[in-house]
């Protein structure tokens, strides 16, 4: 790796020259994903919860034409702020970016790719990407799945939206080897709610657990992730029924209008946050939170 695209807190990097705990984060939840200001105040938080776990937080973003692996506050804001001005950048996208010195908010994908690169092994989200519902005919499949196949990390997430195709996007982690564990549940979660109505692979109930398994899998030198699925607490989880009329309006809408590509996702989740009148934001907020708190107990773990 050129280090040249890359710039490394130095917090994040004595941390882990010392093999301290260290947590990546992405950016796009923070750039497209929920609205100014209270894109900024979550970001601020999951690194306080991170820090209260012991562990060192690393937000990944793209910087004026640099992969940057411990976002400093003054960026962090700058991404929050920006929002949509700042290009949603997945594979695909991040050698071109950085190729015309652009900023980037960074998904799962790319967030795994800078974070790999810096050497972090545990990774934070909401929920990642999928395959899209309707997938046998648009072949609209997110790059994360590819990421988490490729790249070695622990992801922790609350599973995800019913915007995609649950059932599919398992059938895929499956081809690819990439397992899916439940913490401390059996049923994957759907992001806003604790059930989907598919099971997991594996349910693990510690973080010391988990830890061991991707240990065993980095000693076999096998590579790609560990999908971590954490439901959302009980008090924030929402109407199950209520929010899957959301989403189902939210994808017909996006049919309709003939919405594809890396325009898809955005759109949706806009759309149900516009629906649901806001109220999904503060339980997109506090899942994060919890997966946060989850990867900061397993990173401690990895490092004992
Ligand atoms: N799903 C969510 N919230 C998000 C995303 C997905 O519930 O913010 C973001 C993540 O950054 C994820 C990306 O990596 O969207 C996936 O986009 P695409 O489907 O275009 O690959
Ligand atoms: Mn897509």
């Amino acid at each position: 790796m050129n280090s040249n695209y890359l710039t490394i807190s130095e917090e994040v990097k004595t941390a882990l020259e010392n093999n301290q705990p260290v947590v990546a984060l992405e950016s796009t939840i923070i750039s497209h994903g929920m609205p100014y200001p209270q894109n900024v105040e979550m970001a601020m938080q999951v690194e306080k919860i991170i820090r209260d776990q012991g562990a060192v937080p690393a937000t990944v973003c793209m910087i004026n034409g640099k992969i940057v692996v411990g976002a400093s506050a003054e960026q962090i804001d700058y991404l929050g702020k920006s929002g949509h001005n700042i290009p949603k950048a997945s594979r695909r996208d991040l050698a071109i970016l950085l190729s015309k010195n652009s900023d980037g908010a960074t998904t799962v994908a790319t967030t795994m790719i800078g974070a790999a690169l810096a050497g972090i092994k545990v990774f934070a989200t909401g929920g990642i990407g999928g395959v899209h519902r309707g997938a046998e005919s648009t072949m609209d499949i997110s790059a994360d799945l590819e990421e988490l196949a490729n790249t070695d990390m622990v992801v922790v997430c609350a599973g995800a939206k019913s915007i995609l195709d649950l059932g599919l996007t398992l059938e895929y982690l499956e081809t690819k080897g990439v397992p899916v564990i439940g913490y401390q549940t059996e049923e994957l979660p759907a992001f806003y709610t604790r059930k989907s109505g598919f099971k997991v692979d594996y349910r693990m109930d510690s973080p010391a657990e988990i830890a061991k398994a991707f240990q065993t899998k980095s000693n076999l030198g096998m590579k790609g992730s560990l999908l971590v699925a954490n439901p959302i607490p009980e008090a924030y989880s929402m109407d199950a029924a209520l929010i899957g009329e959301a989403i189902d309006e939210a994808v017909e809408d996006a049919k309709d209008r003939g919405i594809h590509g890396k325009e898809t996702t955005p759109f949706l989740l806009a759309k149900i946050k516009e629906i649901t009148e806001g109220n999904s934001l503060n339980s997109n907020i506090q899942l994060v939170y919890n997966n946060a708190a989850l990867a900061a107990r397993i990173a401690c773990e990895l490092e004992k």
